[in-house]
């Protein structure tokens, strides 16, 4: 058994409820002495069932169609505990509707139209599903993604997603910290960045022949530093359920103090490197986009501000916060990097 039981939190001296995080969502509830109250949401105990429960809606035949899942054979790990470091309170905005995130998708392979994705999201085969990671590590490996997910530590983390198009969402991403296979595959001394791929699939992937000029496959990269901080998350799930197709079954990056398109879709493999790759939109568009594409609301992109973002569907516009609001967790990293590069 190769999965590391021992979690940052525990041993943290900030103040938090390391107990709750252990807690399933009905217990969690129950400690709270909220159960069956009917005023508390999950999501207000901090962890957030979808609203669609998958398995009841699939019985009854009241699945919405923008909820096709791929198979689940890790089903029984949702929903997952929640991390009570990543929770709602911290956000301090509403979670956006699923139906709302479910079909508005940046998922260039299957169509640059984003209200279109989610139904051409349905002709992709999810399973089998390997994740190759090679390159400079001492243990590469080809991962069957459902014997992956089974052993390792799922949570829930609720984090906000601003798109480099200034919009943005908060939705509860279910998944592992990046860093846990990090310690599986074990990378050498010279790895100094990560190469991500997503899976190639023209036959099931219109958006690939109807724009050719594009450097498919869809590829993304971080800097083993930026691999190896917390907030990095390896998601298999949102709002409780397994992803469907759309945001990038069955596994996805997030990492939130970047723009949404370093958060690359429904990844086939992680290759450690020693120099830094090359990504799909600063291959495509070099004078917009760039590698480190942090969040900052000073540094407008080449044709419009990134000072303020709209939350879908429909929000007003609030202020964009650097790093996304997430400095603490990451601002050192880019005070201690060698170089002085920019790095938004
Ligand atoms: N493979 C792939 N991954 C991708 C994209 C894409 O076009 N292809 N779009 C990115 C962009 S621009 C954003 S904003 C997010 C959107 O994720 P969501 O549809 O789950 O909200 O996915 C990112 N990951
Ligand atoms: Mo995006």
């Amino acid at each position: 058994m190769w999965v590391k039981r021992h979690r940052r939190w525990e041993t943290s001296s900030r103040p938090v409820t390391p107990k709750t995080v252990y807690l399933n969502r009905r217990q969690f509830v129950a400690a709270l002495g909220l159960a069956g109250s009917g005023l508390v949401s999950s999501a207000a105990a901090g962890t957030t069932a979808g609203l669609f429960d998958l398995q009841e809606s699939a019985d009854t035949g009241r699945r919405p169609d923008w909820l096709e899942v791929p198979d689940w054979p890790a089903a029984d790990r949702y929903p997952a505990p929640a991390n009570v470091m990543f929770g709602r309170e911290r956000i301090g905005r509403p979670l956006t509707d699923e139906a709302v995130a479910a079909r508005y998708n940046n998922f260039y392979e299957l169509s640059p139209r984003k209200e279109r994705v989610w139904r051409l999201a349905e002709r992709l085969e999810t399973r089998p599903w390997t994740l190759e990671v090679d390159g400079l590590v001492a243990k590469p490996r080809v991962f069957d993604v459902d014997g992956l997910l089974r052993r390792m530590p799922l949570e829930e983390r609720i984090y906000s997603l601003r798109c480099v198009e200034a919009w943005s969402m908060v939705v509860p991403w279910t998944g592992f910290p990046l860093r846990e296979l990090l310690q599986v595959v074990e990378p050498l001394d010279g790895a100094r960045y990560l190469r991500f791929e997503t899976l190639m699939r023209p036959r099931q992937m219109p958006g690939i022949g109807r724009q050719r000029h594009y450097p498919w496959p869809y590829g993304e990269g971080l800097h083993i530093l930026e691999a190896r901080n917390e907030l990095a998350l390896l998601a298999s799930g949102i709002y409780g359920h397994p992803l469907p197709k759309q945001h990038g079954a069955p596994l996805r990056l997030v990492v939130p103090w970047k723009y949404g398109f370093k958060s690359i879709k429904s990844i086939v493999r992680i290759t450690f490197t020693a120099e830094q790759p090359a990504t799909f939109w600063s291959r495509a568009v070099p004078r917009e986009y760039g590698f480190w594409a942090n969040v900052n609301p000073d540094v407008p992109h080449a044709r419009w501000s990134q000072a303020t973002e709209r939350p879908i569907p429909d929000g007003d516009p609030i202020p964009t916060q650097i790093f996304n609001g997430y400095g603490e967790q990451v601002a050192h990293l880019y005070r201690e990097m060698e170089g002085r590069l920019a790095f938004y």
